[in-house]
């Protein structure tokens, strides 16, 4: 009779549970992958398991807070139950069935981890955007994503109504919010109604869990799909090694909901460690909140975009008294090495610097315990063989600048992300010999170590925001005063860069005043795309450089800009 467990291994004919040990020879390529999985029933229902038998410390498994007061605590049994009430609400109510896909909208709120994991239940693939996505940008990912269902907060119904007509495969609209909203199902009242029976789908280990929407140099954004397995398994190593988590962690990532680091930091490698998520939901980002709250909570791991460590250590840090704080990691953007300089002087604690990609999740990492190399982002972690390779796809040696690629075994691994779904050209466009290109120039040195040089396409990297320069200019162009424009990175002290406009403006606007028509384009491009795009400097040109055939030279005014010739 089979127990309660999943199939291990086709060749051992065992019916177990998995472990964390499982997951390890996984990514290991010790073990191949089980037929089945599901980061619901085999990580968090086991983890709830150990709750009741006392193998996990007294430790909640999400701990929520607003600043104001408000604060949830959920064990993994309280999330268990709560998450199988939600998975009835997007099944019954909602009509959604495994395979279809939910774009969530949503703020740090409790919510969002509970229909996430309901997703994961269901076999329904999750979607996650930010809030600070317009009208425009909702639009273009139900229409591509043909979306059955959007899940949102007050604040993204008014963009959500202003496009539905536009979107024939969405057939429901679910509200999480306390009060209620003409055409929108109410998340809460269904969810008081809803059942916590629910069994767990066996879904495949390959099978869809998540899409994200990364940037790229041209066109619009990419949907990256990632698989039960490539989310659920391929995050153990960087949560024992690079998070360096226990189940008795607390870790406050503070990466907004619809990246994935969200998934890296707030789910996946922190639950598969069984350590506690912690998430604060400021309004908005404030450097004294954030260090009154490692003063006041006991959170034993930070991590956090460079950007914000480069606000942190303007302050006095010598002053804050962080409660429990141990280990701080960083990711999403190169970080200067004055910055873990001055962080480690003030606060006595090293700061590990990540490396990875929405596709592929990490593939560099300072981990614990070993050396730290300021200004490199480490070494390639397991399972991943990290190389530098030229034009065509031959290896470099050691000190020779070319792309960050990582080596394909006989088959994909499976962490990867499965597809650019719908783009074969530009899925394919990834591989280059036997290498998977990440599209950053890098060098290695003698000692393993890799050391990030830039884009090796026009994309800016802004704060840890992935910035397509095409989607700026598209919605500069759209303004009167615009006839072109050419959108690059230019270096900036805080946010490492940020986005520059070189705009050509039309007749009747060349002789209006540059600072007034900065700050008029600049709201326009926080109106059509969401606002962490905008472009922070602009420049009026008479012309932009071009190639014979009439490309724009953004490579040019990206040099000029950062001092290169
Ligand atoms: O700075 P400004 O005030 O001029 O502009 C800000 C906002 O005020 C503005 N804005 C936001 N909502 C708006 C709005 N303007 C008009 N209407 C609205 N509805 O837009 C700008 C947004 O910039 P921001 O998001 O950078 O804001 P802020 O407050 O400066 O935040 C700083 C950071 C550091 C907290 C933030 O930039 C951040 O969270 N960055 C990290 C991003 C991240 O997590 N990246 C990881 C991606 S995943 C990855 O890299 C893969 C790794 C494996």
């Amino acid at each position: 009779a089979k127990p309660t467990g999943r199939y291990l291994h086709k060749d051992h004919q065992l019916w177990a549970p998995l472990t964390l040990a499982d997951f390890e020879a996984i990514n290991r390529c010790e073990r191949s992958l089980p037929k089945n999985f599901n980061f619901a029933g085999d990580v968090l229902d086991q983890w709830s398991q150990k709750e009741k038998t006392g193998e996990r410390p007294d430790n909640p498994a999400l701990w929520w807070v607003n600043g104001k007061g408000a604060e949830v605590k959920w064990s993994f049994e309280e999330l268990g139950s709560l998450s199988r009430k939600a998975a009835n609400v997007l099944i019954k109510p909602c009509g959604l069935k495994r395979g279809d896909r939910v774009a969530v909208i949503l703020p740090r709120i409790p919510e969002w981890w509970l229909i996430n994991v309901a997703c994961m239940r269901t076999g329904l693939v999750f979607m996650p955007g930010t809030t600070q996505l317009t009208a425009k940008d909702i639009l273009y990912r139900l229409r591509a994503s043909k979306a059955k269902c959007v899940v949102v907060s007050e604040e993204v119904v008014p963009a959500v109504e202003s496009i539905m007509s536009e979107c024939p495969d969405l057939k429901t609209k679910l509200l999480v919010s306390p009060h209620s909203q003409n055409g929108w199902l109410s998340f809460q009242e269904l969810f008081q109604s809803a059942s916590e029976e629910h069994s767990c789908v066996e879904t495949g280990s390959q099978e869809p869990v998540a899409i994200y929407f990364t940037s790229g140099t041209t066109g619009a954004p990419k949907m990256a799909q990632h698989s039960q397995s490539s989310l659920g398994i391929g995050y153990t190593l960087c949560g024992r090694y690079w998070l360096d988590l226990k189940s008795s962690d607390i870790i406050w990532n503070m990466s907004d909901t619809g990246w994935i680091k969200a998934a890296i930091g707030s789910v996946f490698s922190s639950w598969l460690q069984g350590a506690c998520v912690f998430v604060h939901r400021m309004a908005q980002f404030d450097t004294d909140t954030f260090l009154d709250t490692l003063t006041t909570y006991p959170i034993t791991t930070l991590c956090s975009a460079p950007t914000v460590y480069r606000m942190l250590v303007q302050k006095d840090l010598k002053r804050y008294k962080f409660k429990k704080l141990r280990h701080c990691l960083t990711g999403g953007e190169p970080l200067n090495p004055e910055v873990l300089e001055q962080w480690k002087a003030q606060t006595g604690l090293e700061l590990y610097e990540g490396y990875g990609q929405t596709e592929v999740g990490i593939i560099c990492a300072n981990q614990k315990g070993q050396e730290i190399k300021p200004g490199s982002m480490g070494k390639g972690v397991q399972p991943y063989d990290v190389q530098i390779i030229d034009e065509n796809g031959n290896v470099l040696p050691p000190g020779k600048e070319g792309e960050i690629a990582l080596r394909l075994q006989t088959t994909r691994p499976f962490c990867f992300f499965s597809e650019y779904v719908d783009n074969p050209e530009k899925t394919a466009a990834t591989i280059r010999g036997n290498f998977y290109v990440t599209g950053d120039r890098g060098v290695m040195d003698s000692d393993g170590f890799f050391w990030f040089v830039g884009r090796a396409d026009d994309v800016i990297i802004s704060s840890g925001y992935r910035i397509g320069p095409f989607e700026v200019e598209s919605a500069l162009i759209e303004h009167p005063a615009v006839v072109e424009s050419a959108v690059v990175s230019s270096p900036d002290p805080i946010r490492g860069e940020v986005v520059k406009a070189f705009v050509v403006l039309s007749a009747p606007f060349k002789s209006s005043n540059p600072e007034k028509l900065t700050l008029e384009l600049q709201d326009h491009v926080k109106k059509s795309t969401a606002p962490y795009k905008y472009p922070r400097k602009v420049e009026f040109v008479p012309e932009l450089p071009k190639t014979i055939t009439g490309k724009i030279k953004r490579n040019v005014l990206r040099d000029h800009e950062w001092g290169r010739t």
